[in-house]
């Protein structure tokens, strides 16, 4: 018994960060589905595991962990299985630049992307100006995310790295959208999308959007 709780559910990109990294490691582990789309993180039951209000939480054996970016390299370092840190030190900057570049400019352009077809609801209600501009602001993004690679089929080398598992999540929402086309125009987007698509633990973790 591993001990884990995940707070979040399956339709959380962030989530599914976690979710892909715990497949591979082939951890066993509990889910608590607080949805985000139903304005669950904001309820005082959850803010108390997350003061700002958002999802993933990891549990571990009563140790809380907040942030995406907290708690993958956490359980990267104490579950067996392979580690998803590359040994070398320019790869491991790579999938750190990934990890931050998703953060702060990847997920925002994505999701307003994903948001305007999936869950207009969710940003506010349908603002072409906004999908328009996250149309150009992701594709800015993706173009970035595949020039820093060094030429290996993922992000930080020939195998997965925790980048990937960052980038993976948003792109699957992206990829429902009729916009998909136009933001996965870029240089080497096509293959690195190919080899992610292929990994089980990406397979295994496909949300069911209602
Ligand atoms: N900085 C956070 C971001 C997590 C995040 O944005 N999660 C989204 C779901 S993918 C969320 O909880 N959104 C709830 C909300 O904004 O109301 C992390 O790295 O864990």
């Amino acid at each position: 018994m591993t001990g884990i709780i995940l707070y979040g559910f399956d339709g959380s990109t962030y989530v599914r960060t976690v979710r892909m990294l715990l497949a591979e490691k082939g951890a066993h582990y509990e889910q608590v589905p607080v949805n985000v789309l139903k304005g669950e993180p904001r309820q005082s039951e959850h803010i108390a595991r997350h003061p700002f209000g958002k999802v993933p939480v990891l549990d571990h054996n009563g140790f809380r962990i907040i942030e995406a970016g907290a708690i993958v390299p956490y359980l990267d370092e104490v579950l067996p299985g392979p580690s998803f840190t590359p040994d070398s030190s320019k790869d491991r900057a790579r999938m750190r630049m990934a990890m931050s570049i998703v953060d702060s400019y990847g997920y925002n352009a994505l999701i307003a992307v994903a948001g305007y077809h999936l869950f207009p609801d969710f940003i506010g209600g349908p603002d072409e100006e906004a999908r328009k501009h996250g149309v150009a602001s992701s594709r800015r993004v993706l173009q970035e995310l595949m020039k820093l690679r060094g030429g290996g089929a993922f992000i930080a080398g020939e195998r997965p790295s925790l980048g990937d598992f960052y980038l993976a999540p948003i792109c699957f929402l992206v990829s429902l959208t009729p916009d998909a086309n136009e933001v996965f125009a870029v240089d080497g987007f096509a293959r690195w999308w190919e080899q992610v698509q292929a990994m089980p633990s990406y397979q295994a973790t496909a949300p069911r959007l209602s």
